[in-house]
């Protein structure tokens, strides 16, 4: 049985051509500044962001970690949103390891955060409370849906912090996504941050690997962080040339991406018993709901995994699928099959 596993984009495999880059790979240790392909994928990453430098890191959690620990000294706050990830599913990382102090802020539908909450949550400078250093953005905003953030409302929060003294950074695990959707460059995102971490392992296909973007300063100090944190990783321009692929290959095809995504909400809509908001789905994320009262969420997830379609249970009535490289068109009717046969209806 084929197996269509919606998830997460995490699960995507690497690409042939990414299998053959990876063992055609010059070589050396990047500890030292001397492996070649890493270097040339931290130049095409900045390059393609707008940023003068930018580091490659194992993941997006450490991608995050390394660029806030950067910002942020001890006791120092960042403001982040209360769904985003870094909040939410990075192990507490930037106060574990940083000491730093997380501000949350309600993340509306739309993945923004009020401007006015952001502007209320920035501390006077007073001895009861911690400094507040750093902004902190999503860009898809997973928990929203895959919800994008404009230009527009980027810039209005670099604006914010600028006139505070603030910097901005973006958790972009996803920002391709964004852009892609918005049919903008992705430039027109990343200049409203002072760093902003992307994904190389979700949408674009390769199997590890994450960049951290911003000035050479920014990033000599992130290189710092990383090396502290374990993640100086001798020849890993080995996955650093699956990277150079996924961005000079991967990320035009994300459109599909979401085109099958709609696909999906719509046939979903389609069917009793479950229920999507359809104006929400514009990347690549498909969340819907369960009515009460016909299968508990585990069932759901059960009876659809022992018909080969896998989706992550968010809750006990909420429910997440995500297309992504591999997921043809074909598959999205077959798991739509497959939850029409669950629901009972087919
Ligand atoms: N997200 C994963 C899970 O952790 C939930 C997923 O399946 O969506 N930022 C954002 C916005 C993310 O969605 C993720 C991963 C990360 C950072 C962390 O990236 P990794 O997994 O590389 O540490």
């Amino acid at each position: 049985m084929r197996i269509i596993d919606l998830r997460s984009d995490t699960v995507t495999l690497p690409t042939p051509e990414m299998h053959q880059a990876m063992s055609d790979a010059p070589l050396g240790d990047d500890v030292f500044g001397e492996d070649p392909t890493a270097n040339r994928l931290e130049a095409l990453a900045a390059e393609r962001t707008g940023k003068p430098a930018a580091l490659l890191t194992p993941s997006g959690t450490m991608a995050n970690l390394a660029a806030i620990l950067t910002h942020c000294g001890r006791g120092d706050e960042v403001i982040l949103g209360d769904q985003s990830h870094t909040f939410r599913y990075e192990a507490g990382g930037i106060s574990a390891f940083g000491g730093v102090h997380p501000h949350t802020i309600k993340n509306q539908p739309d993945g923004t955060m009020a401007l006015d909450e952001i502007a209320a949550a920035i501390r006077p400078d007073d001895v009861h409370f911690p400094r507040t250093r750093l902004i902190c953005l999503e860009n898809t905003q997973n928990r929203c849906r895959g919800a994008v953030l404009t230009p527009e409302y980027m810039a209005s929060v670099a604006d914010l912090a600028a006139r505070h003294g603030l910097a901005v950074h973006v958790d972009g695990a996803r920002i391709f996504n964004a852009a892609v959707a918005l049919g903008c460059d992705v430039r027109q995102l990343t200049q409203h941050a002072d760093s902003v971490a992307f994904c190389l392992s979700k949408g674009l296909a390769a199997p590890v690997g994450s960049l951290i973007c911003g000035s050479q300063e920014f990033i000599a100090g992130a290189r710092r962080i990383r090396k502290a944190l374990g993640g100086g990783m001798r020849q890993c321009g080995v996955i650093a040339a699956a990277g150079i692929v996924a961005l000079e290959r991967m990320v035009d095809r994300l459109a599909d991406d979401h085109v099958n995504a709609r696909r999906l909400a719509e046939g979903i809509a389609q069917i009793e018993g479950l229920s999507v908001d359809l104006d929400t789905v514009v990347t690549n994320m498909v969340y819907f709901y369960l009515e009460a009262g016909r299968l508990t969420g585990d069932q759901l997830v059960r009876r659809l995994d022992e018909k080969g379609v896998k989706c992550l249970a968010l809750g006990a009535v909420g429910f997440r699928m995500v297309t992504h490289y591999g997921i043809e068109p074909a598959d999205i009717d077959t798991a739509l099959q497959a939850m029409r046969a669950v629901m009972g209806g087919a």
